[in-house]
């Protein structure tokens, strides 16, 4: 039996090129958010991966939860895969999982990793949901996976969900006399905590400490504050993509619902602060870029969110509010009142000219970071 992650994904291919994959009664895919983050890609590939050391009998497929092409813009993650010689072809993502589709007739069930709720193409696809570990707020969907006993059911306060994934797989090799684990798959789980915690400074809780307990002990040789430099150096390496890739390299979109009807609200994280975009393209392409972004994907509001460590080692958050046509600016401008107190937004202008579709805040409660936003977008948006 191979040992390695690298064994174990060139194992998975060759049983997906040859078809015995599909041969089973069930397909079990492993399933990431559709943000596609370190994070993400790290807790659907290490999860299947810890799976089979623990079973190889029960053959799960990691995914990533965009399109193949779209991979290239993370360059933290292409940075911590060629770190570990997993070349891309080994991954699947969203054009597999439509081949996977077409050609198993069986059902799909997806343990959903760093998300409670199917997200993106995965929606349509999978069948049932027999798993999620997430550090995500608890949506309170399939309540009944503990029942069924098919999988693990744990969304509970993490700084990275790689941690929880980690040690849930860890907890069984312990209970099973121990394992051994491959120090690539070490090295994918460490390489997402450090950049989820900025090196265990920010957002860090129990699970994490403890993964990082275990990281350190089975990994002696790792300098982690080098190899966290080196991540985070290509995670804020955005340079020379055009405005369309830094929006989409890390987006989430949601619909809320409101009293009347519902709102379709599209957030896009961002590396750099608007200063430094706006030092790359003038307000009309901004505004070009923010228009077409919303038109392509049909949202009503779309939310920037900058996050970045300034050169006083200062981390820092801002946060803008695009709308293209009314009523959109006006339920913008509301979302934005009611958002102000809770995330302390200070209004700044990024602009040269105004521009009554945009609105740009310094997020002085820069604990909140995507994952807080988003509920509290959805809470201001209830009785709009
Ligand atoms: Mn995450």
């Amino acid at each position: 039996m191979t040992e390695t992650l690298l064994g174990f994904l060139k194992y998975i291919k060759g049983s997906y090129t040859g078809g015995e994959l599909f041969k089973s009664s069930r397909l079990l895919i492993v399933c990431g958010n559709e943000s596609a983050d370190l994070d993400s890609v790290v807790s659907a590939v290490t999860y299947a991966y810890f799976s089979y050391i623990r079973d190889p009998s029960v053959q799960v497929v990691p995914v990533v939860n965009i399109l193949r092409a779209d991979l290239n813009l993370r360059r933290d993650i292409v940075w911590v895969l060629k770190k570990g010689n997993i070349p891309h072809n080994l991954l699947y993502f969203h054009e597999d999982l439509q081949d996977m589709r077409k050609r198993f007739k069986g059902p799909i069930e997806a343990i959903l990793v760093d998300h409670n709720e199917s997200q993106s193409l995965a929606k349509k696809v999978v069948d049932s949901v027999v798993g999620i570990i997430d550090h995500h707020e608890d949506l309170g969907l399939h309540k009944d996976i503990p029942e069924r006993r098919s999988g693990p059911r744990i969304v509970t306060p993490a700084g990275s969900c790689s941690s929880l994934v980690f040690n849930f797989w860890n907890e069984m090799f312990k209970s099973a006399g121990g394992a051994r684990i491959g120090p690539d798959a070490l090295s994918l789980c460490l390489g997402a905590l450090l950049i989820d915690t900025s090196n265990m400074a920010y957002k860090v809780e129990h699970p994490d400490r403890e993964a990082h307990a275990t990281y350190t002990s089975l990994l002696p040789n790792v300098d982690f504050q080098v190899y966290f430099d080196q991540i985070r150096q290509a995670k804020d390496d955005i340079a020379g993509l055009s405005l369309r890739d830094i929006l989409r390299k890390d987006y989430k979109e949601f619909v809320f619902s409101q009293t009347q009807g519902s709102l379709k609200c599209g957030f896009a994280s961002v590396v750099k602060p608007f200063g430094w975009i706006h030092t790359q393209f003038p307000d009309q392409q901004i505004v070009e870029a923010c228009e077409k972004f919303v038109d392509e994907r049909e949202l009503d509001i779309l939310v920037i969110l900058t996050s970045w460590t300034d050169s006083k080692g200062q981390f820092q958050r801002q946060l803008a509010l695009y709308a293209k046509e009314r009523p959109s600016i006006e339920v913008s401008s509301k979302i934005a009142e009611r958002i102000t107190t809770i995330l302390k937004l200070q209004p700044i202008q990024i602009l040269d000219a105004s521009c009554e579709n945009c609105s740009f805040f310094a997020q002085l409660n820069t604990n909140a970071s995507r994952k807080q936003v988003v509920p509290y977008v959805q809470e201001a948006c209830k009785t709009l």
